[in-house]
């Protein structure tokens, strides 16, 4: 414990990153807070506070006024009531295992983001005592949820917005944006995994926070520049994507946390060589030449790399044709290049049509056998 570099990044706009080592050798340095024991009285903090606060109203827009119980009052607890069942995430940060508490007011029709994509969403956020120290005022804002990125958000927005989906959106003549059936809760934050010891503006060190939120809208990411977006490096497909490189935050990593298939302690999401075999999965990605475009009548597709699956042709662009009728294949299951020999580097099977296409295939990317294992 003699060095930590912790990185507090900013939600509110406008504020520059911290970034502060904490040296036991400086006696001017104030040691953060153990995460557990701080969690432990957060945890306290929280429960009271829903065991003191009732939900006064949902508007019809799915802004939520949450007021404090008056003495004697009979109003039902956010603890206690059911309209809106008080939902909880485990989440895995700084070595603690946190029960994170969210309100979900209506869960969204759209897609859901990963904790690694951009999104755009409202919020207010509130300490425990009722402040207000940050809003939107209803208005949209993008935010990346990546939680190296400078201009990512706290660890709790990475952690809840993944259980809630966009919704529908219609552009006015104006060219204003309207949305509606969008994801719309509540998170109630213990400080670890907000601001900890690194208190802005007005929220002090060691704040518990609430926000209420709205998530309009989701942009895929691909961190690792591969051609694979970070939604489709998630292995698991639990919504989340970890780098546990970092091991300030993930010293100890449970089984099954990461989405790591060579196992060599970098995630997917950021490994330029998801299966290890030396060839970067971009390459493993990019079509054949000659495969791009229209080539003797078949249209390849104008990318010069696979998409994860195929896909159509988008019909908001008509002057466009997006059609990538073959997604990235899994290793060649056709005829023998010379059926008189064995399969070897020099003598590799032929791609079959199934091979671009054929569902819950092993890309070649993640197949570790493909295009041959070194020896
Ligand atoms: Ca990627
Ligand atoms: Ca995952
Ligand atoms: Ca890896
Ligand atoms: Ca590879």
């Amino acid at each position: 414990m003699n060095k930590f570099k912790y990185y507090f990044v900013l939600l509110l706009a406008g504020i520059a990153m911290v970034s502060c080592n904490k040296d036991h050798d400086d006696p001017e340095t104030v040691p953060l807070r153990d995460y557990k024991e701080q969690y432990k009285a957060d945890k306290d903090s929280i429960e009271a506070y829903l065991k003191t606060h009732y939900i006064e109203e949902v508007t019809a827009n799915y802004d939520i006024k949450i007021t404090k119980i008056p003495a004697g009052g009979t109003q039902v607890s956010i603890w206690d009531q059911k309209v809106y069942p008080l939902q909880t995430r485990k989440v895995y940060n700084h070595d603690v295992n946190y029960d994170v508490y969210y309100l979900s007011l209506r869960e969204g029709t759209g897609l859901a983001p990963t904790n690694t994509d951009r999104i755009s969403a409202s919020y207010e956020g509130t300490l425990l005592n009722g402040k207000v120290f940050d809003s939107s005022y209803g208005v949209a804002r993008s935010f990346e949820l990546y939680m190296h990125a400078a201009s990512s958000v706290i660890d709790g927005w990475g952690e809840i917005f993944p259980k809630f989906k966009t919704g529908t959106s219609t552009t006015g003549a104006d060219g204003s944006i309207t949305y509606d059936n969008y994801g719309a809760g509540v998170m109630f934050l213990p400080s670890g995994l907000a601001y900890y010891g690194g208190g802005v503006g007005d929220i002090p060190s060691y704040s518990c926070l609430v926000f209420s939120f709205k998530l309009f809208n989701l942009q895929r990411l691909d961190h690792d520049f591969d051609g694979v977006f970070d939604v489709d490096e998630d292995i698991n497909k639990d919504g989340y994507l970890y780098d546990v490189r970092d091991t300030s935050r993930f010293p100890t990593p449970p089984a099954g946390f990461t989405d790591d298939t060579d196992g060599d302690g970098i995630a997917d999401f950021v490994d330029t060589d998801d299966d290890g075999d030396g060839f970067s999965t971009y390459y493993e990605l990019t079509k054949p030449a000659g495969q791009v475009g229209i080539v003797n009548g078949f249209n390849y597709g104008i990318s010069t790399y696979y998409p994860w699956d195929p896909v159509v042709d988008n019909p908001n662009t008509p002057n466009t044709d997006e059609t990538e009728p073959r997604g990235i294949p899994r290793r060649p299951t056709g005829a023998l290049t010379d059926p008189s020999q064995p399969e070897s580097i020099s003598n590799p099977k032929k791609f079959v049509d199934e091979d671009y296409t054929a569902a819950g295939r092993l890309r070649i990317h993640l197949d570790k056998t493909y295009p041959y294992q070194k020896k």
